[in-house]
């Protein structure tokens, strides 16, 4: 059944995921582990983050810290411990991820679950203390258990996934996923080590009067962005663009809105990539009752060739993906 799951507030995302588990009736308990393995990467991350401006990890590579040990950026180390608690979690046979170029195989050939991520999105918002985030997708994989995991496991629809949810280390770090019955927001509490239900069954308004879209590219859009862009300003919406996916993504999704990166001179299939970071945020978005769009076609829709594909990408509240699809479209 696909109701949503009414559990109170401050529950554990333990016990939520174990609740959550028995409303799938033929579940193994495979990718509820799967989704603790997930918050375990982002509580370690979470804790090199807020150590960065001390122990100097922000910086270029190879930079070199106070005990003269060799520096490594937050988004490599962030990919090194996603991939780690991914591979000795054993759930997962394979990861792709935005740092890497190859499919990385975790050994775990009789996993049945592959994933999808953005370790730490745009390094430019992590040296300049912006509010940063990581990204995940899960799919099934479609080889045969027990083989070597190959890059066609990845090359499915986003229709596909099993979940998908993204951590914000912001002003507060939250959690937020689904699995496909509702989006359920989850906040940390460092002094406990938990998450904490904070935001239960998500839902984004189908209307909104937020836009995010970097307007310094605004003459390399399409006339028909440049005119919703125009219809935006005349009802007096208000422009809010942090440069940071995530972070703005789960504003417009908390109050309503759209983000929109077209694309443009420099990135002309679009700038963001479409299997770790349009596929779940499209998901979660559908989710919460909102759209997501590459301009002409539903965002899960598509069928990936390439790994690392872009994309357009249009997303938020219902009405607003359907007017800028309608100046594009008409
Ligand atoms: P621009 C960060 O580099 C990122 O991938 C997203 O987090 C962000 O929304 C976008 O790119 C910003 O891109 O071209 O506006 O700087």
């Amino acid at each position: 059944t696909n109701e949503q799951l009414a559990l109170p507030v401050g529950i554990t995302l333990d016990r939520f995921i174990m609740r959550n588990q028995e409303a799938f009736p033929f579940a193994s308990g495979e990718l509820s582990q799967l989704l603790r393995d997930i918050a375990l990467a982002g509580k370690i991350i979470n804790r090199e983050i807020n150590r960065a401006g001390l122990s100097d990890i922000t910086g270029q590579l190879g930079s070199q810290n106070v005990q003269g040990e060799t520096q490594q950026k937050l988004d490599v180390i962030a990919d090194i411990r996603f991939i780690r608690a991914l591979k000795n979690g054993g759930e997962v046979c394979a990861i792709i991820s935005e740092e890497a170029t190859e499919v990385i195989l975790t050994g775990n050939n009789h996993a049945k679950y592959i994933v999808a991520i953005d370790p730490l999105d745009g390094s430019s918002n992590i040296d300049t203390n912006v509010s940063i985030g990581t990204i995940f997708s899960v799919y099934r994989r479609r080889s045969e258990i027990g083989t070597e995991p190959t890059e066609e496991d990845f090359l499915q629809r986003g229709n596909k996934q099993v979940a998908s949810g993204y951590l914000l280390y912001g002003s507060s770090t939250i959690l937020v996923y689904t699995t496909g019955k509702g989006v359920n927001g989850f906040t940390y509490d460092y002094s406990l080590g938990e998450f904490f239900l904070s935001h239960p069954q998500i839902q984004i308004s189908q209307d909104g009067e937020i836009y995010s879209c970097n307007e310094g590219y605004k003459s390399d859009f399409s006339d028909a962005v440049q005119h919703y862009l125009e219809e935006c300003k005349q009802k007096r919406f208000s422009s809010r663009y942090i440069g940071s996916l995530v972070a703005d993504f789960h504003r417009n999704l908390l109050k309503g809105g759209i983000y929109m990166y077209p694309a443009t001179r420099k990135t002309p299939n679009g700038k963001l990539r479409l299997l770790y970071e349009c596929f779940p945020l499209a998901f979660i978005i559908e989710q919460a009752g909102g759209k997501a769009s590459d301009g002409k076609q539903r965002i899960l829709d598509i069928f990936p060739t390439d790994l690392h594909q872009r994309s357009a990408f249009y997303v938020g509240s219902g009405k607003m993906v359907d007017t800028v699809e309608n100046y594009i479209n008409n």
